[in-house]
């Protein structure tokens, strides 16, 4: 049996200084003899995919090393995808270190990577195992150019370096006040890893079916931008305002990022039409697969291949469109529906060079990593964004009786310590990012400004007047109360703004309760990760030392950062919300209980929560009395404070 410990220390040599060869003597004679001692039987279905893939190999079919990797090229994630499979018919640790170490020799680095991740999140033989910081793999999906240009004159002179790396663009541009917030790099690992934990090409012959995907979809999404409009709120900017294929896209970018190989990253100018891009879509498409969107929304149904309809006016109808609007393999019908959100982060990508003229590489659109740089993302996501919401305003409000919690009171809500945010520094390694000779082995590394909080605690009074105990979940959530102008939101338009805090379970007993509950155990956010420096060390000396690994902290790296739970705030206090909502639901396991859940549900497992995703708040509030004459809901004002103080 191969320790945990063993499998960490395979994969943070596989992944280390992923651009260069391999200098580990083991895995090369691994990679080396691979074919030789090939033995297809030991591989599930006869081998099936690794025939396949070394067939391509042969065949000279695969992108070589050295070049631009994106996950929306449909050949590149073809091959991606070919090598994922390998992975998962490995029926051992040994099969896959083995399989990994040859293909990383002969396959390009950005699909290797891609599969290497997808495998360790989805495969029975990647449990117990820490994804390293992929802003320490890839960091040239997650830092500038400027930087990298510094981390390579560094290695160049030999000169150790640590590198202050700034946000995006000018003071002229207002953007700008927001971008800590689409570059920190915690956010972007969190949505990269949410896409791989939820792939839109996952099809449940890889093992299982994935939960309320499509919902989750429309949640995660939701909750970003919802989350980017505190932060615009925080910095005195309007709410984000949708994109439109008719209108111009109002905010240029220019990403001043390279790639490792392929080039700087395109940018684009302010308030430029969209234009069709040559072989992914001509603008009226997009229009049409919108209209065909939002006509099934008024209908309240979708209709299938076979011209059959599908009911999508129920609480499940929001999981069939995430499918539909992502779009993912689960969408029932990609022929009719198309694939809005895939297509429109290609042609977002493009509107630099549509024609493919200038050859130009991928845009950030076109990478999960690197997307959220571009504010058009936040346009886009509004976008559909007000397509869900479409689909959610077609369904009554909820009344007292569905809000109604026999018996159970909110009596009181308290907090300890200050709702207070504040920046801080934090270092990661460039080692992965600069190539490396045995004559130059310095140490380099970026600094970058990124927000944390101080840490607070709720104390939920809650009453609890049956004779027994009962089940109950905690859903708690902050919604700014002004927007840009200081005009206060109605709580039907407040309520789309809110943001989730957290949500958990607990038993009431009969009479008085104290809820405690640490802003660290939040089930939306996870810790900061581990650094891939520390991964390895602590790796070499669980084999060398013969103990086993036990970082089950640090092995999801889907979820918000712990630190940026609060949205900035201002100096002199910004008002939001506390809302708390107590509802009659059923207890799940105690160890399940943090965790990271609320976004990232639990790997092959039912999502945990059977309420649709942003109950009780996901439907219109025309009345806000049914709310405050519900005893079990509450809601008082706070302040979230920016600065040291
Ligand atoms: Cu996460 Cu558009 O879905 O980036």
């Amino acid at each position: 049996v191969v320790t945990v410990a063993k499998k960490q220390q395979d994969v943070n040599r596989l992944l280390h200084r992923i651009y260069d060869d391999v200098t580990y003597p083991e895995l090369n004679a691994a990679a080396d003899t691979f074919e030789a001692t090939l033995d297809v039987t030991r591989y599930k279905d006869g081998g099936v995919a690794i025939l396949r893939l070394l067939k391509e190999l042969h065949d000279h079919r695969l992108a070589s090393r050295h070049r631009v990797f994106s996950l929306f090229n449909a050949r590149q994630r073809e091959e991606a995808l070919m090598l994922f499979e390998v992975f998962m018919q490995c029926q051992t640790w040994e099969e896959f270190s083995r399989s990994a170490a040859f293909f990383r020799k002969h396959m390009n680095e950005g699909e290797f990577v891609y599969a290497l991740y997808v495998t360790i999140i989805h495969s029975p033989l990647g449990k117990g195992i820490v994804l390293p910081p992929l802003y320490e793999v890839t960091p040239h999906l997650f830092t500038n150019s400027e930087i990298i240009n510094k981390a390579y004159a560094a290695q160049m002179t030999n000169t150790p370096g640590s590198f202050r790396m700034n946000f995006t663009g000018s003071r002229r541009n207002p953007e700008q006040q927001v971008a800590y917030f689409g570059e920190d790099i915690g956010m972007n690992v969190h949505h990269v890893t949410w896409h791989m934990d939820f792939p839109f090409w996952w099809t449940d012959s890889y093992g299982h079916h994935i939960d309320r995907k499509g919902e989750l979809f429309f949640w995660v999404h939701h909750q970003l931008s919802a989350r980017y409009n505190s932060e615009r709120l925080s910095n005195w900017l309007d709410v984000v305002d949708e994109l439109s294929w008719e209108n111009v896209i109002r905010d240029g970018f220019a990403p001043h990022t390279s790639y490792k190989f392929g080039g700087e990253f395109p940018a684009r100018p302010d308030n430029i039409r969209f234009t069709d891009v040559r072989g992914v879509a001509r603008v009226r498409d997009m229009v049409i697969t919108e209209y065909r969107i939002r006509d099934a929304i008024a209908r309240g149904y979708i209709v299938n291949p076979n011209g059959e309809t599908i009911d999508i006016s129920n609480d499940h109808g929001i999981d069939i469109l995430g499918d539909v609007i992502e779009s993912s393999t689960y969408s029932p019908n990609v022929n009719y529906y198309g694939s809005l959100h895939n297509t429109a982060h290609i042609m977002l990508g493009r509107q630099g060079d549509p024609q493919g003229k200038f050859n130009m590489p991928p845009g950030v659109m076109e990478h999960f990593e690197t997307a959220t740089r571009d504010p058009s993302f936040f346009r886009l996501h509004k976008y559909m964004d007000n397509i869900f919401k479409e689909h959610k305003d077609s369904f009554d409000p909820y009344s007292k009786d569905d809000l109604a919690f026999p018996g159970v009171s909110i009596e009181s809500i308290n907090i300890d310590g200050e709702l207070r945010t504040y920046f801080e520094e934090f270092e990661f390694d460039l080692e992965n990012a600069a190539d490396h000779s045995e004559f130059s082995d310095v140490e380099i590394s970026a600094r970058v400004p990124r927000l944390n909080h101080k840490e607070f605690a709720y104390n939920f009074g809650i009453n609890n007047n049956n004779d027994d105990e009962v089940e109950a979940a905690i859903r708690v959530y902050l919604c700014p109360v002004r927007d840009a102008h200081g005009v206060e939101f109605t709580w039907d338009q407040g309520r789309w703004h809110c943001i989730e805090m957290d949500k958990f379970w607990r038993k009431l007993s009969s009479g008085a309760n104290m809820v405690v509950r640490k802003s660290s155990e939040s089930s939306v956010t996870r810790p900061d990760s581990m650094s891939f420096k520390v991964l390895r060390q602590k790796a070499d000396e669980a084999v060398t030392g013969g103990y086993d690994l036990n970082l089950e902290k640090y092995v999801e790296a889907c979820g918000i950062p712990d630190r940026m739970l609060l949205p900035k705030g201002k100096t002199n206090g910004m008002d939001f919300a506390l809302m708390v909502f107590v509802t009659p639901d059923a207890h799940i396991d105690e160890s399940e209980v943090n965790g990271n859940h609320a976004h990232c549900g639990r790997h092959g497992q039912p999502y945990p929560d059977t309420r649709p995703m942003g109950y009780p708040l996901d439907r219109r509030i025309p009345d806000k009395r049914v709310f405050l004459e519900t005893p079990s809901t509450k809601f008082i004002n706070v302040k979230i404070f920016h600065g040291e103080n």
